[in-house]
């Protein structure tokens, strides 16, 4: 191909070609750039956002093929009161989403988009969630008039021909149009239409409002389809355990946003577990449908991660490190003068000065942070060390363990196992968790958020939740259900659990569990291990009766949490299923003395 034809148009898929057509003559931009995920095409594109200002090219030494960009100090992180799941009646959407009647957000937004792409391009995005030739994987179109965009896409999915190829001349794909007028959150709305296929977002430039594989496409839109189909769209990290005989566990778990996903999916197992190896097959999203062998396999429908910066350092997370040091893009960080970049917790000492994430000059005296605390990193999946083999199989992997997990400073001990499926999903429906900076507003609360899902169900939570009871049928060998917490404190506000690499002797109790190898005992909560069941073999300052305090279970506490509960399920009365009313019946009157 020669440097001429970069850009144009790449397909003659008749519906897609029209879409485009009637979407340019909407946001009339100046010029339309069709994508083809070469790696030619990314050296233009950066070269662009370079010559836009989008990108700052950093030390290639430090930081090969990296680039640094800020957003907009308004635009620092996901919008939940901005975000709207459109369905024909507000039930479907369900009492914990923004609704709004398809019509009339359509009609807003035609006039939202109109001319919005004057003087600019508008970027056509092929991609596909999921691995070519997988029964699960989605094709999706996104139009958009950032090259940021443009370029992150092209880190996060499966980007370019690959995708037209996928699709063949089949008529399924979603349809993303993103614009990011002039960024202002008065005029920003992320408008889901399930019953379309269909994203709308306009008036943000950040990753999770704008990269629509992500949020929009592959958990909202996916939960929807989800449902229809008979599969699950679900928040969750994927990881392999592979034992020193070479036994491999896969294990999914769904933690809120920044409650430690990343870090999860890449954990490196302390000394002590010699010959244990975790492999990562995905770090935030998961989709999983029934097998013919009656388990429940998953894939990760992602290509990349778009990660939290801050504490990511070679001590906390070295697989994480190994990963951005090339070709990743990283946003609302600090950056020092020879093009080095910091953040809170990265290794070694804060630069004596830097522009911090707004752009201002910062020193360690400064008060503010150097870098956000959402700041992020897009990285290619392929630069981990520890990517599974199996992450493009388009089979995805059988799963063993479902593990649910939120930032609770009291209340909730290390870990537990469900007695069964039913009880697992009230465990999951019940989760609470602190809120992170990953979202805009309430820092530090505890909110309830169901299986991670509240911001990213695309419809009813309640009819989730009976979706969730209702796949125990077509799974005969459903995996056994567990909930876990790293953040417990203690009255000085540490953390009881050292957390991070030490989670390994958590999941390998997990593995034990589900491989009917270690014993537990019975409790109110769940399962729970004895403490001849737990190794903290070589745990600093860490013994038995530390872990009686990371596994207590307060019976004030627990008052608390059963109230807070329960008002989520009055806010769901319409829809909440029964089988979860009897769940909690059973567990008050486990607690009661
Ligand atoms: P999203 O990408 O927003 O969905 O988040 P995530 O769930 O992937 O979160 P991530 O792994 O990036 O973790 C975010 C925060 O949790 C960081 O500040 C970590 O330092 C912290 N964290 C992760 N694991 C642990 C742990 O085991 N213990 C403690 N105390 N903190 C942890
Ligand atoms: C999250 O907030 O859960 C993320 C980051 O994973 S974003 O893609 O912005 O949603
Ligand atoms: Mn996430």
């Amino acid at each position: 191909m020669s440097s001429a034809t970069l850009g144009n148009r790449n397909t003659n898929h008749k519906a897609i070609v029209a879409w485009i057509e009637e979407t340019a003559k909407a946001c009339q931009p100046d010029r339309i750039f069709w994508c083809d995920g070469s790696a030619r095409e990314r050296e233009a594109l950066i070269a662009e956002g370079v010559k836009q200002g989008v990108l700052i090219k950093l030390n290639q030494e430090k930081w090969p093929g990296c680039y640094y960009h800020r957003s907009n100090p308004n635009d620092v992180a996901r919008v939940e009161q901005c975000t709207f799941i459109c369905t024909e009646s507000p039930e479907e959407a369900g009492p914990t989403n923004n609704w709004a009647p398809p019509r009339e957000m359509y009609q807003k937004l035609g006039g939202l988009l109109a001319g919005s792409m004057r003087h600019r391009t508008m970027y056509v995005i092929p991609y596909l969630m999921g691995p070519p030739g997988s029964p699960l994987t989605k094709m999706g179109v996104e139009l958009t008039d950032s090259v940021y965009v443009a370029l992150n896409m092209g880190v996060m999915t499966r980007m370019g021909q690959v995708a037209y190829d996928h699709l063949g001349d089949r008529d399924h794909f979603n349809r993303g149009i993103h614009t990011m007028l002039d960024v202002n959150p008065d005029r920003r709305f992320i408008c889901h239409f399930p019953q379309d296929n269909t994203i709308i977002s306009v008036g943000s430039a950040y990753g999770g409002n704008v990269l629509l594989g992500k949020k929009c496409l592959a958990l909202r839109i996916g939960s929807y389809l989800g449902r229809k189909e008979g599969w699950m769209a679900e928040h969750m990290l994927i990881l392999g355990v592979e034992s020193p005989a070479g036994e491999k566990t896969f294990v999914a778990a769904a933690f809120p946003s920044a409650c430690g996903k990343t870090n999860f999916a890449m954990l490196i197992p302390p000394a002590h577990f010699k010959g244990w190896k975790i492999w990562t097959v995905g770090d935030d999203i998961c989709w999983m449908k029934p097998g013919a062998d009656g388990r429940l396999y998953a894939i990760n429908p992602e290509n990349g991660y778009f990660g939290v910066v801050p504490g990511t350092n070679s001590k906390s997370n070295p697989n994480a490190m190994k990963s951005i040091a090339r070709d990743t893009f990283f946003t609302n960080v600090a950056l020092t003068p020879d093009f080095d970049i910091w953040w809170e917790g990265k290794d070694g000492p804060a630069p004596s000065q830097c522009l911090d994430w707004r752009g201002n000059p910062w020193t360690p005296a400064s008060k503010e942070k150097a870098a956000h605390p959402n700041s992020r990193f897009t990285a290619p999946m392929r630069n981990n060390p520890a990517l599974a083999s199996e992450v493009d199989d388009p089979n995805g992997v059988p799963i063993s363990a479902i593990i649910f997990g939120g930032r609770r400073a009291a209340t909730m001990p290390l870990v537990f196992e469900a007695f069964n499926w039913a009880h697992g999903v009230y465990v999951g429906a019940t989760m609470g968790s602190e809120m992170t900076a990953a979202a805009v507003g309430g820092l530090g609360q505890v909110r309830r958020d169901p299986m991670a899902m509240l911001p990213f169900a695309g419809y009813n939570m309640g009819d989730y939740f009976a979706h969730w009871l209702h796949m125990r049928k077509r799974i005969a060998r459903p995996p056994r259900i567990f909930h876990v917490n790293w953040f417990r404190k203690d009255e000085q506000g540490n953390f009881l659990w050292p957390g991070y690499g030490e989670n390994m002797r958590v999941l390998k109790w997990i593995v034990d569990r589900c491989h009917g190898r270690v014993g537990a005992s019975e409790g109110p909560l769940g399962w729970m291990p004895r403490v001849e069941d737990f190794d903290f073999t070589n745990v600093r300052e860490f013994g038995a009766e530390q872990f009686a305090k990371v596994q207590a279970i307060n019976p004030e506490e627990w008052k608390r949490e059963l109230v807070s509960q329960n008002e989520l399920f009055v806010s769901l009365h319409a829809t909440v299923p029964k089988e979860l009313i009897f769940e909690r019946e059973l567990l008050v009157s486990r607690l009661m003395p």
